[in-house]
């Protein structure tokens, strides 16, 4: 049975227990008339977005919804406006107060970018950055309390005496926004390796005030394995205090032998993480051929990597892995096949009220924005957007205007402005 054929066919039986939101989802909106005649009559119908074979095609969901879930649409109109081009492979977009935006570009520039489009000069003080491959300047941040200490953070690939390593700093932003002082390193991931694949990053500050930070596990089969390995940063999510301090709660600062900033283990490459309006943490991140995840995560807990996935080697190889084990945490959702997912969103805003509480992740391998319908810790629905652009879409950020800010992963990358259409 396909996993096309699977999610259907528990789509079926959950309308036939009369319960589970997993398939009531497809009520928001349903793709064709068909499927909405079906859905308001109270059937369980559902066409799922996803019709493509999967790639791991031998593996089924652990639980009703974990794939495939219903194509949905809001029937929002939207207003796609390019902001600036000529960004040189721009990784994240930071919103600022008043409309501007900061964003990175991986080779190692810093930049504001005017809410009118002016690109700005590279901003001064970035410390020595590596750059190959997925390595350079990733994620930026602003401080919590941006408005008073003109502070921001961000990621990137440091250059080391034994190879290289994810890190995180941060610095004051002058007045005129072209340069930072007080620059300062905070956290290094360990250990060190000599590649160019895998970092992560993202950086999320929680309702609590810390810095949470998801890095990757350097890809390379010698690496995997530190994912579940609790002495070392790869393939964790940490967190820490602003000032890079260790939280005094934190799962595993009693524990010897561990690293303390640790919050959760077995992630392989997570490029994003998103607090929900309730305040819970989410990642996403690059899975293996069939395995791109969205993760529910909670302090402590193990998310499987590399014992525990969905999906194959991208050589078409099998993996070494089962897809559930006890102690492990299971994706919320999976992509087989994969979208190779970056940023993501939690989107608040009032300019578009059908998406509030939907999350949005930007998607590169097939160039589009996918907007997800969570209701209960489930997907209920999901809907591709911006496909017509044919971009890598990089990142996607909520403006205080309530707008998406995205961009795009190129040579010539590009930042858009999604707004209420005119
Ligand atoms: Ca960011
Ligand atoms: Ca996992």
């Amino acid at each position: 049975m396909s996993r096309h054929h699977i999610a259907r066919h528990f789509c079926s039986a959950f309308f036939v227990a009369g319960s589970l939101a997993a398939c009531s989802g497809a009520v928001e909106k349903a793709v064709d008339s068909t499927t909405l005649a079906a859905a308001s009559a109270g059937g369980g119908a559902c066409t799922p977005l996803e019709t493509r074979e999967a790639n791991a095609n031998e593996q089924a969901p652990a639980m009703a919804g974990q794939t495939r879930a219903c194509g949905v649409t809001a029937g929002v109109q939207f207003d796609v406006t390019v902001v600036a081009k000529g960004l040189e492979f721009p990784w994240a977009v930071e919103p600022l107060p008043g409309g501007d935006l900061l964003v990175t570009e991986k080779p190692g520039r810093l930049r504001v970018v005017s809410a009118t489009g002016t690109i700005g000069e590279p901003i001064s003080g970035l410390p020595k950055i590596f750059v190959k491959g997925q390595g350079g300047l990733l994620d930026v941040a602003l401080s919590p309390s941006f408005d008073t200490d003109n502070t921001i953070f961000w990621s990137y690939s440091e250059p080391r005496a034994n190879g290289n390593g994810t890190a995180i700093a941060r610095g004051v932003l002058s007045a005129d926004r072209k340069r930072l002082s007080e620059v300062k390193t905070i956290f290094r991931v360990v250990p060190s390796y000599d590649g160019d694949k895998h970092f992560g990053s993202r950086i999320a500050f929680g309702p609590d005030g810390m810095l949470y930070a998801s890095f990757g596990e350097r890809s390379d089969d010698p690496m995997r394995k530190y994912a579940q390995m609790k002495d070392s940063h790869l393939g964790k999510i940490i967190r820490i205090q602003p000032d890079g301090t260790v939280p005094s709660d934190n799962p595993l600062v009693n524990e010897s032998n561990a690293k303390p900033e640790i919050w959760s283990i077995g992630h392989r490459n997570p490029q994003a993480l998103a607090f929900d309006a309730s305040g819970a943490l989410w990642g996403i991140e690059h899975g293996t051929n069939g395995g791109d995840e969205l993760n529910f995560i909670e302090k402590g807990k193990n998310y499987g990597w590399a014992e525990v996935a969905y999906g194959e080697e991208y050589s078409g190889r099998a993996l070494p892995t089962v897809t559930a084990r006890e102690g492990t945490e299971q994706p919320v959702y999976y992509w087989d096949p994969v979208i190779a997912p970056s940023g993501a969103q939690w989107y608040s805003g009032d300019a578009f009220p059908a998406w509030k509480g939907n999350l949005f992740v930007g998607g590169m391998k097939d160039k589009l924005l996918v907007r997800l319908v969570v209701e209960n810790n489930k997907v209920t629905g999901e809907e591709h957007l911006l496909s017509d652009r044919k971009q890598r879409v990089r990142d996607v950020r909520q403006g205080p205007d309530g707008a998406l800010y995205l961009v795009t992963d190129q040579k010539d990358g590009e930042l858009w402005r999604l707004s209420p259409k005119k």
